[in-house]
């Protein structure tokens, strides 16, 4: 299988990790975003979003990291990540969604404003959106300390896509200075899962 990411991308880390946690050799080829090759022809034809990640496995292509996670779970059967449970696979499931429809959007202000914008030349990180990714991220941020406060894992009792999914993103905690401060729950949560050897053999430096 190929992953098409680009080293930056904490959606592109997502489905590095859980290949590393599964044990699934992935081919990484990366898409430089920043030289324009995500809106290459040849790139579009695979993901008319211009977006990484994407994966390609035989003539079959997928993009959306949640959706790359599934597939990369579902080849080893019976493993812990992605249980066979109804109410287990629901249960991540919301997370995912969460992930991608709330709190990777929370984040992702903080990534722009703290350091794209200034790797892209768009100027000063602006107060006024900064505010707003604030509200954003706090609304966030307690739902998810709150969760943690009650259990060790987003779902069940041990790490699964969920957590997987979820986490990533907090690779730029510091360096985009997400207001995280007082989030004891994350922070310790966060700091497990950064402690894996699956993830420090793969994580990128933020
Ligand atoms: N929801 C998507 C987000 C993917 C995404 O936004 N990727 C960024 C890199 S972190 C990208 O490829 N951006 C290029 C662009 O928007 O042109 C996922 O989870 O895969």
């Amino acid at each position: 299988m190929k992953l098409y990411y680009h080293p930056a991308s904490p959606f592109s880390y997502k489905p590095q990790f859980a290949a590393a946690l599964l044990g699934i050799e992935l081919e990484l080829q990366k898409v430089d975003l920043f030289a324009g090759e995500g809106q290459r022809p040849e790139f579009l034809k695979m993901n008319p979003q211009g977006k990484v990640p994407t994966l390609t496995d035989g003539d079959f292509l997928l993009w959306e990291s949640n959706a790359i996670v599934q597939y990369l779970a579902s080849q080893a059967s019976d493993n812990p990540f992605w249980p066979s449970d109804a109410r287990a696979r629901a249960d991540i499931l919301r997370w995912q969604f969460w992930e991608s429809t709330s709190w990777a959007p929370a984040c992702i202000v903080f990534v722009f404003e703290n350091i794209l914008k200034s790797i892209l030349r768009r100027g000063a990180p602006d107060p006024e959106e900064l505010t707003k990714g604030e509200e954003k991220f706090h609304r966030c941020a307690k739902v998810l300390d709150s969760h943690l406060a009650k259990q060790p894992w987003l779902v069940g009792d041990s790490m699964t896509l969920a957590d997987i999914s979820v986490a990533p993103v907090l690779i730029y905690a510091e360096s985009a200075k997400y207001p995280l401060a007082g989030y004891n729950h994350i922070n310790a949560w966060f700091d497990k899962i950064r402690q894996l050897p699956a993830w420090t053999s793969t994580a990128p430096s933020a």
